[in-house]
């Protein structure tokens, strides 16, 4: 892909943009958030939308010439609302974080109550850490998963929320394998009277394609990132009900963001309209069926899987009980090296750092948009396993990186 136009007048940043193309299309992005968009979302990106403002929304903006937007963003909201089956969908927050921020500033006042999962058993930053302003203007307890199992404790979370009377309970994960009984969990928020609202970021496109059980319908609010699982380009969404639709399109505008990335919000509408094509569907449920050999595949190798495998996109491995002595960072640098890219995770009972914490997780979005099947996944479990029983030697990193590179060149990505 060439960056011409940059390049005639700045050839640095033309450097780096081809430089990152090179970077994806010759190495495995298996960080379980990040996936490849389609040319057609990429195009819409860099539209010339980017110079429009359209704050409101579609036949209400304070601005001029706001048609074509208005045409975009409805062909967004419109695409969201028959994929998701939502009453109402708000497809202008800036990121999955700003489509939280949304929620919280409907719903919440300054010291009340959220239950959330907590950071090291997979939760985010936004539901709540103490680094986070959600951490520091609320009042945040957290909710852990079963030490034995790794799965939510649904139980626990019951007797916790009654002991605690949240205003809000949380769910939806970042580094949670399995699937997620939505159900129980707004069971336990209707007997402690608390709002719901469920973060489907990393499996928005799993929900999309009914490959995982939708939370829309059950809990409140449910937010979402578009660039995950769902292939749609960089942003956020919100999905409510009509009872909280006004407060949340004021909590989204004028509440926490100005003007809405228009050049984001045609990638949403292009990306949403490719997720009602058949095709998605079986894009999803390839992406799963290549989770679930990748988990299998590192299990017989002597890999410890949180939770014991995944019923999604991503396997959570926690190193401790295999290679005491590597954390989550150390492999993460030696298969970076080897052309595997992925990041160190905390895990469950974490007993280092986010920096440089015990586990690590790897997602297959991204690869299952380039083509690769199981097969392919067995391979790239057999390439993880060996890189990390032999993180300091040059030959198998360069062996390993030989393979990812025949791998890269079978299952070409924009090329
Ligand atoms: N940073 C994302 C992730 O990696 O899970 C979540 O925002």
């Amino acid at each position: 892909m060439e960056h011409d136009h940059v390049r005639a007048v700045d050839t640095a940043v033309a450097d780096a943009l081809e430089g990152e193309i090179d970077r994806q299309e010759t190495t495995l992005s298996m960080i379980a958030s990040e996936n490849h968009v389609s040319r057609a979302v990429l195009d819409a990106q860099s539209s010339a939308l980017t110079n429009k403002y359209a704050e409101g929304y579609p036949g209400a903006r304070y601005y001029g010439g706001c048609e074509y937007a208005d045409e975009v963003e409805q062909l967004a909201i419109d695409r969201a609302s028959e994929l998701f089956g939502a009453e109402h969908v708000n497809v202008q927050p800036h990121s999955g974080t700003q489509a939280n921020q949304a929620v919280y500033f409907a719903t919440l006042e300054p010291g009340d109550k959220i239950l959330s999962l907590d950071l090291t058993h997979g939760g985010h930053l936004s539901h709540g850490h103490p680094a986070n302003f959600v951490g520091q203007l609320y009042t945040v307890e957290q909710y852990e998963v079963d030490p034995d199992t790794g799965y939510l404790d649904y139980e626990g979370l019951a007797e916790q929320a009654a002991a605690f009377e949240p205003d809000m309970i949380v769910s939806g994960y970042s580094a949670y394998p399995r699937e997620v009984d939505w159900e129980r969990i707004q069971a336990v928020a209707d007997d402690v009277d608390a709002l719901h609202l469920a973060d489907i970021a990393h499996i928005t496109g799993l929900v999309a394609a009914g490959v995982h059980e939708s939370p829309v319908g059950v809990a409140d609010f449910v937010t979402g990132s578009t660039h995950k699982t769902i292939r749609a380009g960089r942003g956020g969404i919100v999905m409510t009900t009509e009872e909280f639709a006004d407060d949340i399109d004021s909590a989204v505008f004028p509440g926490g963001q100005g003007g809405p990335l228009m050049h984001n919000v045609a990638g949403k509408a292009v990306g949403f309209g490719e997720a009602l094509e058949p095709e998605f569907v079986t894009y999803a449920e390839q992406t799963v069926a290549n989770a679930t050999v990748l988990g299998e595949t590192l299990a017989e190798h002597g890999f410890s899987l949180v939770s014991g495998g995944t019923d999604n996109h991503l396997v959570l491995i926690d190193l401790r009980p295999s290679h005491p002595d590597t954390t989550g960072g150390d492999a993460e640098e030696a298969l970076e090296e080897a052309g595997i890219v992925l990041n160190g995770n905390t895990v469950p009972g974490e007993t280092r750092s986010a920096f440089n914490p015990s586990g690590i997780r790897a997602g297959t979005p991204g690869l299952t948009t380039r083509g690769f099947d199981e097969d392919d996944m067995r391979t790239v479990g057999d390439l993880i396993a060996q890189v990390i029983n032999a993180p300091d030697d040059d030959a198998v990193i360069e062996e390993t990186r030989a393979e990812v590179e025949r791998l890269c060149s079978a299952n070409p990505l924009y090329k």
